[in-house]
């Protein structure tokens, strides 16, 4: 049945049951990665939300901690919805997320939390100061459509960070938009009139906002990185209504505190991270390893009925390494280089003519350990990225083959083809 327990995947990141959607605040703190995540402690449906709380050495293995953030207080005791990490220049991790503070209608607030004890490098317990929520919905915002905060940027002495909103519909439809919010000492924060930016697409959930080093250097930047000629920005916006995350490339104005697309098209939301299952994506600059690293969240494409049968519902994508591509024009990606730690036996095909209609199997390998319901693919380099759910009802376990397959017209040649068995990494305990 579609519900085999053998559908669930062994590499991606996962809690034993349960429901998840966002990535939040990715980190890496005193030799750990952090990753939390929105999550129903209650079931295997949306609701309930709490931030879940996972650590790992490496990206790959993970270990499951106690949920960081629960509503407490206030102005989050309906709901702990996403956000994002600052580090702060003495090193300590701030979050700030978004609470909801009244039952019925989901009105939105922004919170801070931080490290209780800042010697604990799992950072297992998070305090919200008396002082929240830091920002409230004002000025003729909707306070239905005021959520997601960014990781803040410093620049100037002073700090910034973006809420996704919408901007006044002014004819066709409502405006995405990224407000900016400033700040001198992280904790009274006001609005800058204009947004960042805006578009025509529908509302803006989970903005992220980054420099990327110019022309092709793989190298991740911090997200304060003083203004240089070389750096780009990228902006990333999670597409309510469509149920994707497109980007664009462009350059930050901090002065004006605004950004501008070098493509004047690129808000008709051509460009995604992922052309399959992919949404509420989330970057964070990773000091350790100097690069920049992109999380992003699959839902389950059964239905709701499989879910609550199945006791889980969705899945993180690898975490990738995100950089821009020597054009300047676009993003490439490829699975975080710790992936590769799990690869076992493998075999090598080379230099083999695939005619039209003419399939060839990869054999010699133990498939049965492979990912079941997800398949993640990355092409020419990582400028496609493809993440797909799939819930094979015969293609399970010692069933599953691999193949190479040519249903084109034409012949292709296979110059090199490599396939791995892959260990089993740990995944929170299940
Ligand atoms: N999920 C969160 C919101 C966010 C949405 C709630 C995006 O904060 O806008 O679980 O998937």
């Amino acid at each position: 049945s579609i519900v085999d327990p053998q559908l669930r995947p062994g590499y991606h990141f996962q809690p034993p049951k349960n429901w998840i959607n966002d990535p939040n605040a990715p980190l890496y703190y005193k030799g750990w990665y952090h990753f939390f995540y929105q999550y129903n402690p209650r079931g295997a449906v949306w609701g309930n939300i709490v931030w879940a709380h996972s650590v790992s050495r490496d990206l790959i293995n993970w270990v499951a901690l106690e949920p960081a953030i629960e509503p407490s207080i206030p102005s989050d005791q309906y709901g702990c919805w996403s956000g994002s990490a600052t580090m702060l220049p003495d090193g300590t991790p701030a979050i700030m997320y978004t609470g909801i503070d009244r039952p019925g209608v989901s009105y939105q607030v922004q919170n801070v939390a931080y490290p209780r004890n800042r010697s604990d490098p799992l950072l297992r317990e998070w305090v919200k100061p008396g002082y929240n929520p830091i920002i409230v919905p004002e000025g003729g915002i909707n306070a239905t459509q005021f959520r997601d905060p960014t990781t803040a940027w410093r620049a100037g002495g002073r700090w910034r960070l973006l809420v996704g909103s919408v901007a006044a519909a002014g004819g066709g439809g409502a405006r995405g938009a990224a407000f900016v919010y400033r700040s001198r000492d992280f904790l009274r924060w006001a609005r800058v009139r204009r947004p960042l930016h805006s578009a025509p697409t529908g509302m803006w959930e989970c903005p992220d906002f980054y420099p990327v080093e110019a022309a092709g250097r793989r190298e991740g930047l911090d997200t304060s990185v003083p203004g240089r000629p070389r750096v780009k920005y990228v902006l990333k916006n999670s597409l309510d209504l469509r149920r994707y995350d497109y980007y664009t490339v462009g350059t930050y104005d901090r002065r004006a505190e605004r950004y501008v697309p070098d493509d004047p098209a690129g808000d008709e939301c051509r460009l995604r991270y992922d052309y399959g299952n992919f949404y509420a994506s989330k970057t964070f600059y990773d000091p350790a390893r100097r690069r920049r690293v992109l999380w992003g969240w699959a839902n389950e494409s059964d239905t709701t009925a499989d879910d609550v049968a199945k006791g889980w519902a969705g899945i993180q994508a690898i975490p990738r390494t995100v950089w821009l591509d020597p054009s300047g024009k676009q993003l490439l990606q490829w699975p975080v280089e710790e992936v590769d730690a799990l690869r076992g036996k493998s075999v090598t095909l080379k230099g083999r003519v695939l005619k039209p209609g003419q399939h060839l199997e990869v054999t010699g390998l133990q498939t049965a350990q492979i990912d079941r319901s997800v398949v993640e693919s990355f092409g020419a380099g990582g400028e496609t990225c493809i993440l797909s759910r799939v819930y094979p009802s015969l293609a399970i376990g010692k069933n599953a083959r691999l193949y190479a397959f040519n249903n084109g017209k034409a012949d292709v040649k296979v110059s090199r083809l490599k396939a791995w068995e892959m260990r089993k990494p740990l995944m929170n305990g299940a």
